[in-house]
């Protein structure tokens, strides 16, 4: 009975697997990334967890994003964390005494209540607002749940646009390692060189009780993740008085933000509003992406430094993820496709896409963003490869995603070369974008 063996049975155990994860992980309001290791709401997760869970109930996957918009800030940021006030302090740094949001950051527009970070992670939630809807039109309607969110999806994107082009040419930077969602990908190190780590001892590290120390940063990338999210709160969290010692422009952060001005823009036709300011800005920033990121020499888009307006020479999966920004000269598509089948990246041989150059001379298969091939990026890519028409490649990549979900018990990140799990197990995001694939 085919039914009861071969891959219909492994993906329906493997469903139910994902399933158990996500209500595992919920916490009545919201889905953390992890009970371990991150006990609290992060921003981009929850997108990608409203992903899954509009598949299992698309009444909760509203109240995800729903509940992370309720803590964004009056200038439009949507805080990176929003802190669950029942979780200690000790359970994960940096806590809510070292942000102090709804003190430093009030003058920004920090809400008094909920406690939150400073800084932002990329801006999915407009596409993954718009995959919820879809999932269930008549439940979003009901609950008028586009035209609720509308506005606040639309002052988020207007605050990276308006604060954060420090380049003045039309693209969002980044002026965290931790804003990206990668945290210690190579391609920050010359960046981050020049950040004077905060004193040893000044902090206590919460990861190192959950996860191996070799598969995470080091102590001196966190010593310089403090420094620079203390002087951020130290000018206020205010995007005009900071001096910021890092900045940089990324190609995945502005791809993101791209593919979710579109979704923006369904989103205002949705619900009778004017999606052309959306629909420009999106044209406006492909151009500039376009401009300023694409690396002819090596065939992907590379990271900019702002600090001397050059472009940082390392190939990463950010790069990769404009395929998935409609609109793209063919030649580049093309040339895109050419590096993520080549050398640098091997997919369709490798497990999922490694997040940094297989041969690049800071590759490690086990250090977090440092060559780990991640779930949410391999589900970003094989929406790309659709977009592109590469349909074998981006099937074939579905394939290796359950496949890794699957064996490593929904790990954080797995290694390329052999799919060994890393991390931590029962993540959040893992499980909600295997029920994705699955659905
Ligand atoms: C990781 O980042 C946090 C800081 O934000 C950490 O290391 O503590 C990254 O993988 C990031 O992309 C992710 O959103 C977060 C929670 O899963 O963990």
């Amino acid at each position: 009975d085919p039914a009861q063996h071969g891959p219909g049975r492994h993906h329906r155990s493997l469903r139910a697997a994902a399933v158990r994860v996500l209500l595992g992980n919920w916490t009545g309001n919201a889905t953390v990334p992890s009970r371990s290791l991150y006990p609290h709401q992060w921003s981009w997760d929850s997108a990608f967890i409203a992903i899954g869970l509009r598949h299992l109930s698309p009444r909760r996957a509203q109240r995800e994003l729903e509940s992370l918009l309720s803590a964004q800030w009056a200038d439009g940021r949507v805080p990176h964390i929003v802190f669950n006030p029942a979780v200690p302090c000790g359970a994960y740094f940096p806590s809510p005494d070292f942000w102090r949001s709804s003190t430093a950051g009030r003058p920004a527009g920090a809400p008094s209540t909920p406690e939150t970070s400073g800084i932002v992670q990329p801006p999915v939630h407009a596409l993954a607002a718009w995959l919820v809807h879809r999932a269930d039109p008549a439940e979003s309607g009901r609950r008028r749940f586009l035209a609720r969110l509308h506005p606040g999806l639309d002052a988020w994107h207007r605050y990276l646009t308006a604060h954060r082009d420090l380049g003045g040419r039309g693209l969002a930077a980044i002026v965290h390692p931790w804003e990206p969602g990668l945290d210690n990908s190579p391609a920050w190190d010359t960046a981050l060189r020049r950040v004077p780590p905060a004193p040893a001892g000044s902090f206590r590290r919460a990861d190192l009780d959950h996860s191996a120390a070799s598969d995470r940063p080091t102590d001196l990338d966190y010593a310089r993740y403090v420094r620079l999210a203390a002087d951020y709160r130290d000018a206020g969290y205010d995007d005009a008085r900071a001096r910021f010692a890092f900045a940089v422009e990324d190609p995945g952060f502005n791809a993101l933000l791209i593919a979710s001005e579109y979704a923006l823009a369904d989103i205002a036709e949705a619900i009778g509003a004017d999606p052309a300011p959306a629909r420009a800005r999106a044209v406006r920033r492909t151009a500039a992406l376009t401009d300023r990121l694409w690396d002819e020499e090596r065939g992907i888009f590379t990271a900019r430094d702002l600090h001397d307006d050059r472009l940082i020479p390392v190939r990463g999966v950010a790069g990769l993820l404009p395929l998935m920004v409609p609109g793209l000269p063919r030649r580049i598509t093309d040339a895109l496709l050419r590096t993520a089948a080549g050398d640098h990246f091997r997919l369709g041989e490798v497990h999922m896409v490694p997040s940094y150059d297989l041969t690049g001379p800071e590759f490690d298969p086990s250090r977090y963003w440092r060559g780990p091939s991640w779930f949410n990026t391999a589900w970003l890519i094989h929406r790309g490869l659709l977009a592109c028409g590469a349909v074998a490649e981006a099937d074939r990549l579905r394939e290796g995603i359950l496949r890794d979900a699957g064996a490593t018990g929904f790990a954080e990140y797995v290694d390329p070369h052999n799919g060994a799990g890393r991390g931590i197990r029962d993540f959040s995001w893992t499980a909600g974008l295997a029920l994705d694939l699955l659905c």
